[in-house]
């Protein structure tokens, strides 16, 4: 889950110095863009010179082990000494906001048994000293235990950062050595050309498959184990999840639910089950298991459940399967398998065994880890458990790049190309199972509580989460993933305690859903009229198709659903302008109308009870081509995927006022084959027209209770039924 994506906080002792300017680095160049370049290597031959020594230990350029030449740099924290983040760093210059920096360096341990281990980071300085970013180099004691390992880190300079450091760090009693330290820059930004009013040509391949079988645009689901009234689950959770129609989900699962438990929560998935949703199950704190014979009891245990919720419960929807959210193990530390990926696989092993008599038909899959930073572990997998493992995958929230940040794009879409092309040298796909923007510090609180959420909430940058939100998509697409879960669909209630996989004790809020859910307000958030109509119309099984566009401002996605072989298009438009699109399709040229649906982060299409925006208007393809203009910093989707038949008026209306003044009203069920839910107005004039002004509710029910009225006034009531495609009954 999004709380712990982010390594534990690691307080590193902030030294109060002057900040060195970074304009002060080499000017030596490698790539035509500078990238390449070193602007650090450390083989500690000459001694530590230059290397800053912070907190108690001994620090010493060591002969005894070496990785490279003679020397490496040894830190050793004595028993007696409390082991707090104690360090050898150096500066790194030659850096600019927006660089891309990468470091490694290898290292080796002995004794470290306790603590976090030994690992490496990249720290950024703001103009005063403060720290105002780090990144983490995979973090555990295992790291070195074994011999030599290589550790990696990442970053992009953030854009209020002075200074940086590469920190070699010990936070354990024990010995590390350190050697052949490098910090390089990757990628320095190429600047891109203003293109003005220039036309953008969007060309579509459609003998280039990029994928041919995409999963959907999804969502993480955690709700089931949430209580809900049957209000809350006609008129929000099932209504907006009918109408996003997500062709993915990723659902939380417990090992410990009892059966009652499982009724409850194959009770709540049912709603996966009728919009066709396939489900990658994960199990949050698995069992610590000790000896063989627990780990073989607990793959039973947990293959009872799954075969429970797909058979008893008729969720044939579960396809994908993987023993812990984010390699946690237990009440263990965050990730901790991540040091352990052979218990990992021991883990995997034993349920891949139990699902397979029981023939079900479920893929496991390796490894979940989060951040980017992590996928080595997906890396290892592949070399070291395909044969047990169906589908490859793992999470990211966007810690480096603001929501007006036109430079993710490309960054992401080369991660996203990474991860799929691990899992496809090996014959398989790959799933971004969770995805977010930046999540807040942790340790952040509000009202008491541990809060888990977007940091760009209840900031001016929000509007913007639902383009960063839809880029990620587009790279994710773009870049041959499977299918992708956006954290969450929901928030958590403001009830959600102690339990429920978080561990005793901490009192915590969980708050990433595309709406609200707190007293009585799950209102919307702006990104559910971008990254919903992205769930909506980028449904699985499709055809992702290459694509190539002129203005690196311009993103652009393209698929043909199967079966129906209608065509969805999404493209963000970067630029500060609106920018004029030609769009072909370079196979058979073809004719058809299509939907034009607007996010616009200036203009949010927000509803009160979460309907989704009416497109804006038919845009025509005529001989495989399609001329339109995008206006500035939007998500525009056109879709072939609709039709234009409304279902026919609602029948049977009913009112009967109750004592306390409320009213019930129901109403016959609409025969529309593609039904999806129902509209309520209300007026105190009879002739009236249903508007936005006076829609009262949404609901998937037959049957909806106005206690909003004046007690004895007289009111008239409109229904209308909406179907999957939009399209509203006649009064
Ligand atoms: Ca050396």
């Amino acid at each position: 889950m999004a709380s712990l994506t982010r390594v534990t906080v690691l307080y590193a002792i902030t030294a109060l110095l002057a900040a060195a300017a970074f304009a002060a680095g080499p000017a030596e160049s490698a790539g035509a863009n500078g990238s390449g370049t070193v602007l650090l290597s450390g083989g500690f031959e000459e001694g530590l010179d230059g290397w800053t020594r912070v907190g108690p230990a001994e620090f010493a350029a060591d002969k005894e082990q070496s990785h490279g030449g003679a020397r490496s740099a040894r830190i050793t924290i004595a028993p007696g000494v409390a082991p707090h983040y104690q360090q050898l760093y150096h500066e790194v210059k030659g850096l600019a906001p927006r660089d891309r920096v990468m470091a490694t360096v290898w290292v080796r341990t002995r004794g470290v048994e306790d603590g976090d281990g030994a690992y490496m980071a990249l720290e950024f300085l703001g103009a005063g000293g403060q720290r105002v970013d780090i990144a983490h180099s995979k973090v555990s004691r295992r790291n070195g235990k074994d011999g030599w390992d290589r550790l990696t880190a990442e970053a992009v300079v953030p854009a209020n950062a002075a200074s940086a450091r590469l920190l070699l760090v010990l936070n354990s009693h024990g010995t590390a050595w350190f050697d052949d330290a490098q910090v390089a820059l990757a990628e320095k930004p190429a600047a891109w050309p203003e293109l003005g009013d220039a036309q953008r040509e969007v060309v579509v391949h459609t003998g280039q498959v990029v994928q041919a079988k995409f999963g959907g645009v999804g969502f993480d689901v955690f709700d089931h184990v949430h209580d809900a009234s049957r209000e809350l689950l006609d008129e929000v959770i099932v209504k907006r999840w009918r109408e996003l129609n997500p062709s993915f989900a990723r659902v939380y699962h417990d090992w410990n639910w009892d059966r009652q438990m499982l009724d409850k929560v194959a009770a709540r998935l049912g709603r996966l089950q009728e919009t066709g949703t396939e489900i990658y199950v994960t199990t949050w704190n698995p069992q610590d298991c000790r000896t063989a014979a627990d780990l073989a009891a607990y793959a039973r245990k947990v293959a009872d459940s799954l075969e429970y919720l797909v058979r008893a419960k008729g969720l044939t929807g579960i396809k994908d399967y993987c023993m812990t959210n984010e390699l946690c193990l237990g009440a263990g530390p965050y990730a901790a398998l991540t040091g352990d990926l052979p218990r990992f696989k021991t883990y995997h092993q034993a349920i891949f065994d139990e699902l397979k008599a029981r023939k079900l038909d479920i893929r496991l899959l390796a490894t979940d880890a989060s951040p980017i930073s992590a996928w080595d572990t997906i890396d290892w997998a592949t070399k070291n458990m395909d044969e047990i493992t169906g589908v490859y995958g793992g999470h990211e929230y966007i810690a480096d790049y603001a929501p007006d940040d036109e430079r993710f794009y490309p960054w992401f879409l080369s991660k996203m190309q990474w991860g799929a092309g691990m899992a496809r040298s090996r014959g398989k796909d790959f799933i971004l199972g969770e995805f977010g923007c930046k999540q807040v510090p942790p340790g952040t609180r509000v009202g008491g509580k541990e809060m888990d959420s977007c940091a760009w909430f209840g900031t001016p940058q929000e509007p913007l989460v639902g383009i960063q939100l839809a880029e990620a998509a587009i790279a994710a697409i773009n870049g041959g993933i499977y299918a992708m879960g956006y954290w969450t669909f929901a928030d958590f209630p403001d009830s959600f305690g102690p339990s429920g996989g978080v561990p005793p004790g901490n009192v915590y809020a969980n708050k990433w859903g595309v709406f609200k859910w707190s007293g009585g307000d799950n209102s919307t958030r702006d990104h559910y009229y971008a990254y919903g109509l992205l769930t909506k119309f980028f449904r699985g099984p499709a055809t992702v198709y290459g694509i190539t566009v002129n203005d690196p401002r311009l993103r652009a996605a393209a698929i043909q659903h199967q079966g129906a072989g209608t065509w969805s298009l999404a493209v963000v438009n970067r630029n500060s302008r609106a920018a004029p699109l030609s769009v072909t399709m370079d196979g058979t040229p073809f004719s058809a109308s299509f939907r034009k649906y607007v996010y616009d982060p200036a203009n949010i299409p927000t509803n009160p009870f979460g309907d989704l925006q009416a497109p804006a208007r038919t845009v025509d393809m005529k001989d495989g081509r399609l001329t339109d203009t995008v206006g500035p910093m939007t998500l525009t989707v056109y879709t072939t995927a609709y039709q234009d038949n409304a279902p026919a008026p609602v029948r049977g209306l009913k009112v009967e006022p109750a004592a306390d003044g409320t009213r019930r009203l129901t109403w016959q069920a609409s025969d529309a084959p593609d039904f999806c839910y129902y509209r309520i107005y209300r007026s105190d004039q009879a002739e009236f027209v249903p508007d936005a002004r006076t829609q009262i509710g949404s609901t998937v029910a037959t049957t909806f209770t106005d206690s909003k009225g004046e007690v004895g006034k007289e009111y008239f009531y409109r229904i209308l039924a909406v179907d999957t495609s939009g399209n509203a009954s006649r009064p």
